[in-house]
């Protein structure tokens, strides 16, 4: 595999509205991360993502676009963009925006220009698709429930719309389109950032006869996805939107791929993939059910591991993949897959560590570093996101009680991971001087950077060692090169990999990380003296498997290590 820049380092995914509001109006902004930079380089952040932060209406939180070449007015001004682009750039860091172009907002003025003549120019940069006897053209649900069609208002057409109605999908077919996402894409990169999330993407390919397909609801709808995951050629937008943009900056591009086929990995990601990688999903996929929210379910650790492991092994042979415990999309990781003893603090640094130390790039996203948890919520009036109040709709046509849909938000909301960044204890967790666009989570009288920054103990500065041991001059190739191989798969409960770089000549490096997720503890065979790299508990048992040589090492109950094996065999 070819070495590239990013392969050793260290993501944080920023979302602008909830970080820190420096002007008082209740939502983060610019500004406020700007002053926050010296917290992400000493947290060990190469490189920050940034959800949207272009003009937009906030139906979708930014994901739905008004002007590309615009900064929300509520983030601040394109001047304070450059800053920011020059702090970073300062510090040695890296700033990805994020590329939402399977859609815009209906606020565009492409959109407005089509609404206003709806067989002229701009209609053809979505799809104005007509009716089928007076009906939808086809029976597809959004992402976000209902139909996936909106009437064109005057007409016999429709528009379609795989997520929010605010959200017209954009006609990818039309190359007067794609020039105009070209120049937007080059117009960003050429002022300095070093790449894109890509939002999405999977679903700029449409099969313009949009067949319908087999209802897999009791509303009659079968989900847009089936149509995506139909269709043939996708991967030939990929190449054309690389060669034009991407490839002539060098861009590093991390995708937003659900859903990926095995067989295509390479072409997405190997040597030559369209993309520089794309997040493994699989875990995340995993906890869904099949109906919606109301019917997902916790993974148990051996199921969860196993999948990471299966994931992992698939991957190392084709590219260098993008992990995480969380995004803006999913609950809290620490609620999610921790089991319910496990949710404290040596569970979270034991997340972290068997997540960071994975084969690929690790993307922390924020407040994860400080061990911010799903915050439950007691009426559905509670939550702002789009997504969670039609899941909530949802579990109640499916015959749910109120409270069972209402835990089910709880649990699954995206609102989760969206409650303001916990700075202090003080009023509004010290994200703002105004009144929060969302409560914060109240236990951040107890869970706060503040509390954490002088402790040496806390999670913060767990994460700290975490991200300097995986970047030390020792250890760093080991970490970003060696090979992912699994262990003690045989217990139930044990985390287990090792990293191994084979040596040019001799012994190869050989470095375990070992969790265990179980209540009770578990006595593993090291099969060979070890060195204590890192531990979440600074326990006695790590230290004494360090000094007595005794070749095992028991771990408590949420107990992990890092060991860098000195003899003995290798797995
Ligand atoms: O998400 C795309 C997506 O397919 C999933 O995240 C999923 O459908 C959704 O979250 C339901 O749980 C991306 C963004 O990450 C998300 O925030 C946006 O809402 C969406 O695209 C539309 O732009
Ligand atoms: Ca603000």
């Amino acid at each position: 595999m070819n070495r590239k820049w990013w392969h050793d380092k260290v993501a944080y995914q920023i979302y602008p509205k909830s970080f820190l509001d420096s002007n008082g109006d209740g939502i983060g902004d610019l500004r406020g991360i700007i002053s926050k930079l010296d917290y992400l380089k000493e947290l060990g952040v190469d490189i920050i993502w940034l959800s949207p932060i272009y003009q937009s209406p906030f139906v979708d939180q930014g994901y739905d676009i008004s002007d590309y070449y615009k900064i929300a007015e509520e983030f601040g001004t394109m001047e304070e963009f450059d800053e920011l682009l020059a702090e970073t750039k300062k510090r040695g860091m890296y700033v990805l925006m994020d590329l939402v172009v399977n859609h815009c907002s209906d606020r565009h003025e492409w959109f407005q220009k089509a609404l206003a003549d709806p067989y002229g120019k701009y209609a053809g940069y979505f799809h104005f698709v007509k009716g089928k006897d007076g009906k939808e053209p086809s029976n597809y649900r959004s992402y976000f429930g209902g139909s996936a069609w909106e009437p064109v208002p005057g007409t016999d057409l429709y528009y379609l719309h795989m997520f929010a109605k605010e959200q017209p999908d954009l006609n990818w077919e039309n190359p007067e389109l794609r020039k105009e996402i070209y120049q937007m894409i080059n117009w960003w990169l050429d002022k300095g950032l070093a790449g894109f999330r890509i939002d999405a993407i999977i679903n700029i390919k449409k099969d313009l006869s949009f067949p319908s397909f087999e209802p897999d609801g009791p509303d009659g709808l079968a989900i847009c996805v089936k149509m995506v995951e139909e269709v043939q050629g996708v991967g030939e937008y990929f190449e054309d939107i690389k060669k034009h943009t991407f490839a002539k900056h060098d861009a590093f591009t991390v995708a937003e791929v659900f859903n990926m086929k095995s067989d295509e990995l390479a072409e997405f990601i190997g040597d030559d993939g369209h993309f520089s990688t794309m997040f493994d999903f699989s875990a995340h996929m995993l906890a869904q059910g099949d109906q919606g929210w109301l019917r997902s379910r916790k993974p148990s650790v051996r199921e969860w591991r196993d999948t990471i492991f299966h994931s992992q092994a698939t991957l190392q042979e084709v590219g260098h993949p993008a992990n995480i415990i969380e995004n803006h999309d999913e609950p809290r990781g620490a609620s999610r897959f921790l089991p319910d003893y496990a949710q404290n603090e040596a569970g979270k640094k034991l997340i972290a560590t068997t997540t960071l130390l994975l084969y690929g790039i690790p993307f922390i996203y924020q407040g994860q570093e400080i061990g911010m948890m799903n915050c439950q919520r007691d009426d559905i009036s509670e939550f702002d996101d789009i997504n969670t109040t039609d899941q909530y709709q949802e579990a109640l046509a499916a015959g749910a009680s109120p409270e069972e849909a209402l835990r089910a938000c709880n649990e699954n909301s995206r609102d989760n991971a969206r409650t303001p960044m916990q700075w202090s204890s003080g009023a509004n967790a010290g994200f703002t001087d105004g009144t929060p666009w969302l409560s914060p989570n109240p236990n951040y009288r107890e869970i706060n950077v503040a509390e954490q920054e002088n402790r040496p103990d806390s999670v913060l500065n767990y994460y700290r060692k975490l991200t300097a041991l995986k970047k030390s001059p020792e250890y760093k190739e080991a970490f970003t090169y060696g090979k992912f191989v699994p262990d003690y798969q045989e217990y139930d409960d044990v985390f287990a990999y090792h990293r191994i770089l084979d040596g040019e000549e001799g012994e190869p490096q050989d470095i375990l990380v070992a969790a265990n997720y179980g209540r009770g503890p578990w006595t593993l065979e090291t099969r060979g003296r070890v060195k204590v790299l890192l531990s979440n508990t600074e326990s006695e048992g790590a230290k004494q498997a360090e000094a007595d040589g005794a070749g095992r090492i028991t771990l408590e109950s949420c107990e992990g290590v890092v060991l860098l094996k000195l003899d003995g065999e290798h797995v």
